[in-house]
């Protein structure tokens, strides 16, 4: 929970070489929208499309309240958050991140199947000035992903000032679904986490909350889509806050993939709880509302049980925040002319996922939740974080059943680098249907046990270490991880 002030040293595992390769990268505008009233148009950020893409972390301003600009960063002189790069599955992808902060960094590929060298964990540090040149196949499927720095004690920090992006991944199977998929246009991508500001303006980094939504880095923010059915990405990056999420009138949506890509089927709903890490990709049928009428995405996090984050009901210090345990908005949006290309139907069957199940299983190991008490980190089976202890050994191909066990005081978002697992049961009852297919995040409540089964195939690495850890990125920062390696 408390932050360390400890300052790293001695980080000289970072692979860093210089490379200007251009070639095969298009960059579209940002879209905009007319501001109104009270809302702010939605940032909707530039993509990025092609095998080789070039990154650019820096300083940057951003005006999200009367008074002085707030210090940010963004990637590729965005003032907040960075281009949505756009890959295809199969493909050989190269990337170029430059940190032109003064201050090191790391770019994590959140939920990629990629070698541990090339993970963008607390490892694969890039210096101030330095640039970092990964490459690696496109091994996952089609869905949302997104990048975000990872320097062990900094994540907290550079993720608040606005730093991170989306990932889209394409592939065929997902490609012949009638599906929205004009970017910026049926197919937004929606980034939401919450920020508190110091008398300065500032963005303060000190607690577990933020006072302000903000939607792509927007604050109170509005968009129009069209009328017709539209595909929201939704991901949660916040610090610590979950989302139980809904529209407005109550209306229905459909579920249509989470984390590692589609559900093998839509799941209706009126609520989904996103966690932080997490992400889910619904469609909603505009193709009913009145043009210019509005309606809004919300969060319903009132009366959500002590354990789900932001239920507690201070309004202010570490653990409180103008935003707990109420509902408030996450994005206005406003009902604009159907497209030449609308959608105006749902496919039935979405994938042939075949998940692994406990008869597949070669290895079983159990991770506790420990720490946390009077005011401690929270950690590991009682282990906080080391940069150079492997905490997990995983013979390669090995298909693993991990129990994690959270018998403490608060509940987590447990992620694991390397793979898509299957959550194959929660100890209060049925696992979410929201939450049935490919997952790299899990929420794991107070007083719960999840067990997931996963496959750990194509890439052994004796000295590199993948992480597993709590999304809540101040219990990351305070030692709420640990490392396996692959061999
Ligand atoms: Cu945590």
């Amino acid at each position: 929970m408390k932050l360390s002030k400890i300052i790293l040293g001695c980080l000289l595992l970072s692979i860093i070489t210089i490379s200007c390769n251009k070639s095969s990268q298009t960059t579209s505008t940002a879209a905009t929208v007319t501001t109104s009233g009270e809302y702010n148009d939605l940032f909707v950020p530039p993509s990025i499309t092609g095998t080789n893409f070039n990154l650019t972390l820096a300083k940057a301003t951003k005006q999200f309240k009367t008074g002085a600009a707030t210090a940010t960063y963004g990637y590729n002189g965005n003032s907040f958050w960075g281009p949505t790069l756009i890959m295809n599955q199969g493909d050989d992808v190269k990337i170029n991140v430059t940190n032109n902060l003064t201050d090191q960094t790391t770019v994590h590929w959140h939920g990629f199947h990629i070698p541990a060298v090339m993970d963008g964990g607390p490892h694969q540090i890039i210096d101030a000035g330095g640039t970092w040149s990964p490459n690696f196949k496109i091994k996952n499927n089609a869905g949302t992903f997104w990048y975000h720095p990872h320097l062990h004690m900094k994540t907290y920090e550079q993720l608040a000032k606005g730093a991170g992006g989306f990932i889209i991944i394409k592939d065929p199977a997902e490609s012949a679904l009638a599906l929205p998929r004009t970017y910026g246009t049926d197919d937004i991508p929606l980034v939401f986490s919450s920020r508190r500001f110091n008398t300065d303006n500032s963005i303060d980094i000190s607690g577990a909350y933020g006072d302000y939504l903000l939607a792509n880095g927007t604050m109170n923010a509005q968009v129009t889509l069209p009328k017709q059915y539209v595909r929201l990405r939704l991901l949660n990056a916040e610090i610590e806050r979950g989302y139980d999420i809904g529209l407005s009138d109550n209306r229905t949506f459909s579920i249509i993939g989470n984390d590692g890509g589609l559900l093998n089927a839509p799941i209706t709903t009126n609520r989904v709880k996103i966690m932080p890490g997490e992400r889910v990709e619904i469609l909603v049928n505009l193709g009913n509302d009145a043009l210019a009428s509005t309606i809004d995405l919300k969060a319903y996090n009132t009366g959500q049980k002590f354990g789900f984050p932001g239920a507690e009901p201070a309004t202010a210090g570490d653990f409180g925040s103008l935003l707990n345990n109420k509902d408030f908005n996450l994005l206005h949006i406003k009902v604009g002319a159907t497209t030449a290309s609308a959608i105006t139907s749902l496919p039935s069957k979405l994938a042939s996922n075949v998940y692994w199940t406990n008869a597949d299983v070669t290895n079983s190991r159990t991770i506790n939740i420990t720490g946390g008490q009077a005011g401690a980190a929270f950690t590991f089976d009682n282990n906080t974080y080391g940069f150079t202890s492997i905490n997990q050994t995983i013979k390669l191909d090995a298909i693993e059943k991990w129990t994690i066990v959270n018998n403490n005081i608060f509940g987590h978002s447990f992620h694991v680098h390397d793979v898509q697992f299957k959550i194959i049961a929660r100890s209060s009852g049925t696992v979410g249907e929201h939450e049935s297919g490919w997952k790299d995040t899990v929420y794991v409540p107070l007083g719960e046990t999840v067990t997931v089964i996963a496959k750990f195939d194509d890439f052994s690495d004796a000295v590199n270490p993948y992480m597993y850890h709590c999304h809540f990125s101040n219990h990351e920062d305070g030692g709420m991880m640990g490392q396996f390696i692959v061999k």
